[in-house]
């Protein structure tokens, strides 16, 4: 342990803790822009400069250790002045717009600013605008970066991509596309860790709220939405909801209170994709197909970019299965057009997603007879449904819980842990294991999958399990650098596997690219635990006992890797 003093306060600290991480433990905060734990800790920003006693400079507080004896100034007027400067020069480089800024309101750069009461820039304007594709899903600003590196450190460090490099020198150094390539032709995966981690306005997901509020006001129109797992776990947080108070019959109402025709919940078609991989797993694992272990899940469309350009020898691993959003796509504008007697062409497909890789994924094409377009014609984060209710101007506290529509309504506990790391392969297994034995398991015994907890470095869950005598060997993983980790050790031997889930982000989709920003802070395995809890509490907990699945079957797909089911339900990756 080690004695010093923080603004004239007596503190105790394990040694080797920082200045920012003593003072912060004794109810102390120091501002930061850049500061990232354990990713960024590089003081690019100088935002939490400190005063230490009988020293002439001031030094960071996020990466000094705090030292027997130390005598420290968080707020002395040094400290003030140098840190406000530090923040106007910041600004000076910086396109101040905030009203049409889609982080005003939770910019860190605004709060300090403000905090700072900071109102005016004694610095010339110098402000760097480049040229961005404003079509692609992910979209820069440059003009709003204020060079903090977390982009580059969460790409590099968390995802093991490196698409951001740091271009130039001094008064001129930005941030560019590794290669000097377009981002287009980068290996973005788009899990949009890179937005949730930006301190600013400066990286942000395409905005869609505009396409799909053209779509409600088209008369010919019938708007369909799905509502993802996910979102659910995290929608509320923008607008100070309780969590228990935020459900997804609230957003239901939302969607249908905004003008939408239909609204799903996506834990059906989660439901329907346990039904076709599972049923692909058994037959690809009895098959004795040795070469094409271990399966691989392709639900989250972030793994599916990242491997076709990591590591494309092994896409042919990777379930055939389209994800849950595309599937219910597919049934909406077949089993569900037919049902309430409209074309194809008359149904406008809406997801709700905490992803920025499911606009890239919805590009993917849809034949079906006459009808030649898409599953899904729009994808929005949670964050851009928060906006749609805001400027809906919708109070969130006269929501009422409803149910979503027929004939695709339910869906269980299991379609529902497909949101949080692990929870597609223990949906999956439930599944194969009365498959293989013609009884249910216990609905948790397939638990080891599960997260202990959100750590960026080690998520990675393995177990074996034995049904009818044979041993399956599993792992779930989230996070693209832990994913790499892991497939290099299946190439080099060391470890093998029959069935792989694999979750771009960390934590799965609860800590997807499209779900609320808290600035840095880690919410994923609190998320998690939510829809655990849904699962736990749910009637049904099984895909295969859902009953409006086992109606689609009856009435329309016949039996999973059916004929039907491969032309709907199946993709080529
Ligand atoms: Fe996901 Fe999935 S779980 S990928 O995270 O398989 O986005 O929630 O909708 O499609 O169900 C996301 C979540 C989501 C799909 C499902
Ligand atoms: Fe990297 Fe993901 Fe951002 Fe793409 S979206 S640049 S892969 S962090």
């Amino acid at each position: 342990m080690v004695t010093f003093m923080i603004d004239n306060q007596k503190i105790q600290a394990e040694e080797n803790t920082t200045i920012m991480e003593a003072a912060r433990q004794n109810g102390i905060p120091i501002p930061k822009l850049c500061y990232l734990k354990g990713i960024n800790e590089i003081a690019a920003c100088r935002v939490c400069v400190v005063e230490l006693e009988g020293s002439d400079r001031l030094i960071t507080s996020c990466n000094n250790v705090a030292e027997e004896g130390m005598v420290i100034y968080t707020n002395s007027p040094k400290v003030r002045m140098d840190r406000r400067r530090n923040v106007q020069l910041i600004l000076s480089q910086h396109d101040c717009q905030c009203v049409t800024c889609a982080r005003s309101g939770n910019c860190s750069l605004q709060k300090i600013a403000n905090d700072l009461n900071i109102i005016d820039i004694p610095f010339k304007i110098e402000i760097d605008k480049r040229p961005w594709n404003q079509k692609f899903p992910l979209i820069r600003n440059s003009a709003k970066c204020i060079k903090c590196m977390r982009c580059v450190q969460i790409c590099e460090k968390v995802q093991g991509l490196g698409i951001w490099h740091v271009e130039g020198t001094g008064s001129r150094t930005t941030i560019g596309v590794t290669g000097h390539r377009r981002i287009e032709d980068a290996d973005c995966s788009l899990c949009g860790q890179c937005i949730t981690h930006c301190p600013v306005g400066a990286l942000r997901e395409r905005d869609d709220t505009e396409k799909v509020w053209e779509a409600i006001a088209d008369q010919k129109k019938i708007v369909v939405a799905q509502v993802a797992p996910a979102v659910r776990a995290a929608w509320g947080e923008e607008l100070e909801m309780e969590p228990e108070d935020a459900t997804v019959g609230k957003i239901m109402d939302s969607l249908k209170r905004m003008g939408v025709d239909y609204v799903f919940d996506t834990a059906f078609s989660a439901d329907l994709t346990i039904m076709e991989e599972a049923g692909e797993f058994i037959s690809r694992f009895t098959n004795g197909e040795l070469k094409s272990r271990p399966m691989f899940t392709s639900c989250c469309p972030g793994w599916v970019r990242f491997v076709k350009s990591q590591y494309p020898h092994l896409v042919r691993q990777l379930s055939t299965a389209k994800s849950p959003q595309q599937m219910f796509g597919a049934v909406m504008k077949t089993y569900f057009a037919e049902k309430i007697g409209v074309s194809p062409d008359d149904i406008y497909t809406v997801s709700v997603m905490p992803c920025v890789a499911k606009k890239g994924e919805r590009e993917k094409e849809l034949f079906y007879g006459e009808y030649a377009g898409h599953d899904i014609d729009a994808v929005i984060t949670t964050r851009e449904l928060v906006k749609m209710i805001r400027s809906a101007h919708i109070c969130p506290d006269t929501l009422q819980d409803i149910e979503s529509d027929r004939p695709m309504q339910s869906g269980s506990g299991a379609g529902l842990i497909f949101g949080v790391t692990g929870g597609v392969m223990e949906a999956a297994l439930r599944t194969a294991y009365h498959t293989l034995t013609g009884e249910n398991p216990h609905a948790d015994i397939f638990k080891p999958v599960r997260s202990k907890g959100f750590d960026a470095n080690s998520g990675v869950q393995e177990a074996d399990f034995t049904i009818n005598g044979t041993t399956l060997r599993i792992a779930a993983v989230s996070g693209l650098g832990n994913t790499r980790n892991l497939l290099e050790r299946m190439q080099r031997g060391e470890v093998q596997y029959d069935f792989v889930e694999v979750m771009a982000c960390p934590g799965g989709c609860v800590g997807g690219g499209g779900q609320p920003i808290h600035d840095g802070e880690e919410l994923a395995h609190e998320r998690g635990k939510k829809l655990y809890g849904l699962d736990s509490d749910a009637e049904v907990r099984f895909s295969h006992e859902n009953e409006d699945i086992a109606v689609i079957y009856e009435e329309f797909f016949d039996k999973p890797l059916s004929h039907r089911a491969h032309m709907l339900l199946h993709t080529e990756h």
